[in-house]
């Protein structure tokens, strides 16, 4: 028989020991602004792994500077930038194997990046072009299967029980994977927020939840979107250990990520992971935040940028020169750019893709829209607007 729940009591310590509530809500960081070990103890990581990290952030910047370009020159129609966040997206990817998935969220190119996709796939899924997978029909990016990432849903959240339900599957199916789902400080005020974190509590999922809290939700702050002093204090309620990083240390990111993976990976339930960034940039490049956020505030973030941080712990460690350094910016730099030149030059979907996949074939209504489509553009063409 069941306990009586009237004389059943919880020990307070025994809970809070296993939660580790002090994790949620400090601050866990490795380096320094000026890249200077304040860890007790430095993790141990080879230096592969190390330059790989450097080199998919920077990558991850400069992919980043020339969707904003492209967007402004009129060849990309949406970009949420991630300058100042690359750690949360590259430190987080590389904690998985292969094998695991991961539901990313718009602001995550450093994942597609960490898990392999090219960037002449996403310049071409963002400029819609003849290479384009996905024929136009997407936001931005979505996901890839031959990478293992889940779908980059527009509704904000969404992600969460899709990870949720995909590591239950998984599991039915005698898989022994990881799922990690990354999402912003406004996701959770979404229900699926609370609902994934309560399935996974109950039924102990192998999920990473990764909050990427750049302290903003377009124009709202951080202190508009919870009550809680942290988001990592979330998980404790749902049995869930939360821990709070600084997530423009991508160490710390990496560190975190693996002892959480490592833990869904043996069996010991899911995690929940606040990594503390700020988004430098516009929410979208549709977005002005001069009108609701003062600019000297981002000034002084600036010297947490996560990328000059780990450049001055690399080279004060000796894993790289200084010239070294230059010289994996400058390919880096040639190298995407001949990428968007070419993209550039490769034609543009014709227009009447929207109508492919709607419906497994064209009925009737959809000929007769694809008619009156052919019309219009007639007579803008005689018109003399281009249709682009
Ligand atoms: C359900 C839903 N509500 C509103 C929106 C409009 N919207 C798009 S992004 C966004 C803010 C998301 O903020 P956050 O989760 O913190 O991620 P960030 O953009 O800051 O990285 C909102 C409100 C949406 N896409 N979906
Ligand atoms: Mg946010």
């Amino acid at each position: 028989m069941s306990q009586n729940p009237f004389e059943t009591f919880y020990n307070l310590n025994d809970i809070m020991e296993g939660l580790d509530i002090e994790r949620a809500l400090s601050i866990y960081r490795v380096i320094d602004t000026d890249g200077r070990v304040v860890a007790d103890k430095e993790p141990d990581l080879p230096r592969e792994l190390l330059l790989n990290m450097y080199i998919y952030m920077i990558r991850t910047r400069i992919l980043d500077g020339w969707l904003l370009k492209l967007q402004r020159m009129g060849k990309v129609a949406l970009h949420a930038p991630n300058i100042g966040e690359e750690a949360v997206s590259v430190g987080s990817a590389l904690s998985l194997s292969k094998e695991d998935w991961v539901f990313p969220y718009y602001r995550n190119i450093g994942v597609f990046i960490a898990r392999g996709v090219s960037e002449e796939e996403i310049i071409d899924r963002n400029m819609a072009n003849i290479d384009d997978p996905f024929k136009g029909k997407e936001f931005t990016i979505l996901g890839s299967k031959r990478h293992r990432i889940g779908p980059v849903t527009v509704p904000v959240g969404n992600q969460i029980p899709h990870a949720v339900g995909f590591a239950l599957g998984a599991r039915i199916a005698g898989e022994n994977i990881v799922v990690m789902t990354i999402f912003g400080d406004g996701a959770t005020s979404r229900g699926g927020f609370h609902a994934g974190l309560n399935f996974a509590g109950i039924h102990r999922l192998p999920v990473v939840f990764v909050i990427e809290n750049n302290q903003w939700a377009i124009s709202v702050p951080v202190k508009k979107q919870t009550g809680s002093p942290t988001f990592a204090i979330k998980g404790v309620a749902y049995n869930i250990p939360g821990i709070r990083i600084d997530g423009n240390d991508v160490i710390a990111v990496y560190i975190t990520a693996k002892e959480a993976v490592d833990r869904a990976r043996e069996g010991k339930g899911p995690t929940l992971i606040e990594a503390v960034t700020y988004r430098m940039g516009p929410h979208t490049t549709a977005d002005d935040p001069s009108r609701y956020r003062p600019p000297e505030e981002v000034k002084r973030i600036e010297r947490y940028d996560p990328i000059q941080r780990f450049r001055r712990y690399l080279i004060d460690r000796g894993y790289i020169s200084e010239k070294e350094d230059k010289e994996i910016y400058e390919e880096w730099s040639r190298k995407i750019e001949d990428i968007v030149r070419k993209c550039l030059s490769k034609p543009q979907l014709p227009e009447e893709v929207i109508f492919d996949d709607v419906y497994s074939k064209r009925f009737w209504n959809l000929e007769e829209q694809v008619s009156e489509f052919r019309e219009s553009l007639e007579i803008m063409k005689k018109l003399g607007v281009r249709v682009e």
